[in-house]
């Protein structure tokens, strides 16, 4: 199963314009609330290096296209209909937008630098919104929302956790199965709330809030994306940018529309442009003086200040640095690299960092983990064991018995 990234945020941030750069399909893009009312998913792509290159092989790709000797390996975007202040208590279909959520391993939280909507997503002139208000108001909505879930008949889950014999965390974790809550983030958020274990019941619910809280900053992790960064005052940039820093928030300044023009423009053969490019090049001599002027706006006031237009940055940061995972190739024969049907370096897996070579194998396959018996480390034809930590851009063939 691919990585799922949900956007989300107020509306009219442009968390839609974001999605159809990412992802370079259409989605409804427009200026008032609740013009998302389904989520829009897609495919994007974050790039890494292809091993084929170093290898010397030709590679034949399955679930990640190679461009060159990069691979890009797919992840699975959400655009989730914008979120207004009280969401969780039905307002603005709420509900079911957080409902949404449910499958997003992270967030990338879309917010408006230029100040340029109000707290309920309405236009409003530029800058007299400050968007730091709006980081803590989506915590906040997911926060009410997890402990919602969680309070809804908490005599019975309190009576489940007494039942438990002090396994409160994992009868919590099983109460919120199906969001993507482990054990060891409810074990932690619970040791951080400092609530009492053993006494459920007397939990009041702002100890449930804060239990949420917890759970949703281990489960649901959050990076900032500073969107609009073309019409926003560079001083506002950088205090978001503290703001984040303070919070301990990832923080990437994009452009959502200047991506859409550069990709529009690329697709239509008229500039040399490839996703995550801090620059590009204007190939054919029939575009506009106007349309020339709105693109070197987009080279001195987005990719010149923020180096490019922080759509694949935020992306990418969200997989590499937010979730922390690596990419690896999964094959079946070590000496060509390939898999049952003779394909070179077909697929590529997203996994935590730290993974095991053993945990590698389950992630491939079911079956496969269930009838592990060693690896090999196919690029040094070394024999490694179940614990072997698999490595950013491993090749790894697993032996399994038959
Ligand atoms: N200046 C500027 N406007 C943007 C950018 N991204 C989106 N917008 C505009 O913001 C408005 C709302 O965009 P949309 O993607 O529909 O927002 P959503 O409600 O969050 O999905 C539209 O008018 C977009 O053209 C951007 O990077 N810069
Ligand atoms: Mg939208």
């Amino acid at each position: 199963m691919a990585l799922t990234i949900g956007l989300v945020g107020k509306p009219n941030v442009g968390k839609s314009t974001f999605f159809s750069a990412a992802t370079a399909a259409k989605a409804e893009v427009a200026n008032y609330p609740f013009t998302t009312i389904d989520p829009n998913k897609g495919v994007t792509y974050v790039r890494t290096p292809c091993p084929h290159v170093a290898l010397g092989v030709t590679c034949t790709p399955g679930n990640a296209p190679c461009d060159d000797g990069t691979r890009l390996v797919p992840i699975e975007l959400i655009d989730v209909a914008g979120l207004v202040p009280d969401a969780h208590k039905g307002k603005g279909l709420g509900v079911k937008f957080l409902d949404d959520l449910r499958q997003a391993s992270a967030l990338i939280h879309v917010v408006d630098l230029a100040g340029a909507t109000d707290a309920e997503g309405n236009p409003v002139d530029a800058g007299t919104h400050d968007p730091e208000e709006d980081i803590a108001f989506l915590e906040r909505e997911i926060d009410h929302w997890l402990a919602g879930i969680l309070g809804d008949k908490w005599e019975r889950t309190a009576k489940a956790i007494l039942a438990s014999g002090g396994k409160t965390g994992r009868a919590i974790a099983e109460r919120l199965s199906g969001l993507g809550v482990k054990e060891s983030h409810v074990s932690a958020a619970l040791t951080e709330a400092g609530v009492d274990r053993e006494k459920p019941q007397l939990w009041s619910e702002e100890d449930l809030v804060k239990v949420a809280t917890g759970i949703r900053r281990r489960s649901k992790p959050i990076l900032i994306a500073g969107n609009k960064a073309d019409q926003a005052d560079p001083e506002t940039v950088g205090r978001i940018e503290r703001a984040c820093e303070a919070r301990r928030l990832l923080f990437v300044p994009c452009s959502a529309e200047s991506e859409l023009a550069l990709r529009n423009g690329a697709k239509a053969g008229v500039l040399d442009y490839t996703p995550g490019d801090k620059s590009f090049d204007i190939t054919s001599d029939k575009l506009s003086d106007k349309q020339k002027q709105a693109l070197e706006y987009v080279r001195s006031h987005v990719l010149g200040p923020y180096g490019g237009t922080g759509v694949t940055g935020a992306v990418k940061a969200a997989a590499y640095d937010l979730l922390d995972l690596i990419t690896a190739f999964p094959v079946e024969d070590e000496h060509k690299y390939t898999d049952k049907q003779g394909r070179v370096l077909p697929d590529a897996f997203m996994v935590p960092r730290g993974t095991t070579a053993k945990e590698f194998a389950f992630k491939v396959h079911t079956e496969l983990g269930e009838r592990f018996i060693r690896a090999v480390d196919a690029k040094t034809r070394r024999v490694v064991g179940a614990d072997h930590e698999v490595q950013d851009g491993d090749v790894i063939r697993i032996v399994a018995d038959a």
